[in-house]
This record gives structure tokens, C-alpha cells and sequence, in this order.
């Protein structure tokens, strides 16, 4: 009786556990969006933005929702950091790709590693949700203007693709192309929190959905 309570129990009490990597360039804003969502959903805050240093290496952080735990993995964004991201992506169930709306100037070079991540096979059927940050600035890009700068930015890559291969593109392009007909973009500012709930309720809503998948 007692194993039957206790498993019971066991299985309502069941908190599924689910990596989230937050990517982007260094300075996007990924750090920053990390502490706010410790400081929202956590009894204890994360730390204030004037306290965060540059990140070398990875910053973590859990959070525990109905019946699930997401753990955030801020990993750093320079150069030579980036480099280690794939190692992390086996194990990952959802990414954040984090872009600064209000630097025009590094825009193209944030479109070159998002396309890195968006096409590692390992993160090909992940959820992931595009998140335009520092909507606080006045001059930042919209949603709207960061979504068409990508597609032109996608599409121009496209067609040099092309000159350079001929008019067949390789096959590796297509699920690329799917996935920006679906790409979610979402406005946020991690200083301010503004949509940062939004964006943690997708991804908990959207991984939810991939285990009750996988539980068939
Ligand atoms: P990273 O972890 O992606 O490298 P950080 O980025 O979180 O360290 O943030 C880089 C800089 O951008 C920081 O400014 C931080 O305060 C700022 N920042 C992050 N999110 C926002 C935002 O939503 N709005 C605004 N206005 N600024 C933001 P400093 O000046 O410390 O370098
Ligand atoms: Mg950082």
C-alpha cells in the first residue's frame, strides 16, 4: 500500500526537467534575460544589471513551473565561447536566440551565428523562439522590422548561395527555410521585463507539448 501511495504521489508530484539554451551575440542581452527570469519566477533574485559582468563560460539558472523545471543555460556569446555551444545541444529541449534590436551595426553578424544554430542537426525539431531584446530603447528595431531584416538577410545568403553553387540549392537549406515560414520573434526587454513572461510560457508551453509526443 505504501508503494502504491508513494508512487503515486511519486507521479503526481512529477517534475519533468527541460534544458533551455539562451544564445546570441555577446552584449545581446542574454545574461541580463537570465537574472530577470530568476528574479521573476524565484523566490530569490537574480542579480540587477549593474552587477553582471561579461560572461565567460556559462551562467545557469532553474525554474519551477506546474509539474516542470526549465533550466536556463546562458551560455557566453563571444567568439571563441561559441565554439562550445554544440557540445551543449544533445542535451538541449528548447533555445532562446537572443538578438539586439537596438545595434543595427551587429545585426548581420547575429544572422550568421543564428543560421549556425538553426542548422545543427541536433536542434532541427527544437522549439525555438527568436527574441528581439532592448524594445526599452527608443530607436530599437520592431518585431516586425527584425523579422523582414532576417528574411531579407536569408534571402540575399540564398541567392549567393546559388551564384556560387549553381541553381541547386543544397538540400540542408529546406528545413531552414520551414523553420523561418514558423519562426516565432517576440519583443523583449530584459532590463524592463517586458514579454519575458510571455517568451518563458511559450517555451514551457511549447516543450510541454513535445513530451506529450514523445509519451505516445
Ligand atoms: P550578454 O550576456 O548577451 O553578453 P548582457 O549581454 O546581459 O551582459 O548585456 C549587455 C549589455 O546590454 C549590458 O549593458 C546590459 O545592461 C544591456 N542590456 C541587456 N538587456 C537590455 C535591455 O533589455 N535594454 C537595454 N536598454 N539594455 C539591455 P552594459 O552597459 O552593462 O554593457
Ligand atoms: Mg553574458
Amino acid at each position: 500500500m505504501y508503494h502504491l501511495l508513494s508512487g503515486l504521489y511519486q507521479q503526481l508530484t512529477r517534475k519533468d526537467e527541460y534544458n533551455v539554451l539562451i544564445l546570441g551575440l555577446d552584449n545581446a542581452g542574454k545574461t541580463t534575460l537570465l537574472e530577470k527570469i530568476k528574479t521573476l519566477y524565484n523566490p530569490t533574485p537574480g542579480l540587477p544589471p549593474d552587477k553582471i559582468a561579461p560572461t565567460v563560460g556559462q551562467n545557469m539558472g532553474k525554474i519551477t513551473l506546474p509539474s516542470t523545471i526549465l533550466q536556463f543555460w546562458d551560455l557566453g556569446g563571444q567568439r571563441d565561447i561559441r565554439l562550445i555551444w554544440p557540445r551543449y545541444y544533445d542535451d538541449c529541449h528548447a533555445v532562446a536566440y537572443v538578438v539586439d534590436a537596438a545595434d543595427r551595426e551587429r545585426l548581420e553578424e547575429g544572422w550568421e551565428v543564428f543560421e549556425n544554430v538553426l542548422s545543427a542537426p541536433q536542434i532541427l525539431g527544437v522549439p525555438l523562439i527568436l527574441l528581439a531584446n532592448k524594445q526599452d530603447v527608443p530607436d530599437s528595431m520592431t518585431v516586425e522590422e527584425i523579422r523582414n531584416h532576417y528574411e531579407e538577410w536569408f534571402q540575399r545568403r540564398q541567392r549567393e548561395h546559388a551564384a556560387e553553387m549553381g541553381p541547386v540549392s543544397p538540400t540542408s537549406e529546406v528545413p531552414t527555410a520551414e523553420r523561418m515560414a514558423s519562426l516565432n520573434v517576440q519583443g523583449i526587454s530584459a532590463i524592463e521585463g517586458t514579454g519575458v513572461r510571455d517568451a518563458v510560457n511559450w517555451l514551457f508551453i511549447r516543450v510541454q507539448n513535445s513530451r506529450q509526443r514523445s509519451d505516445h
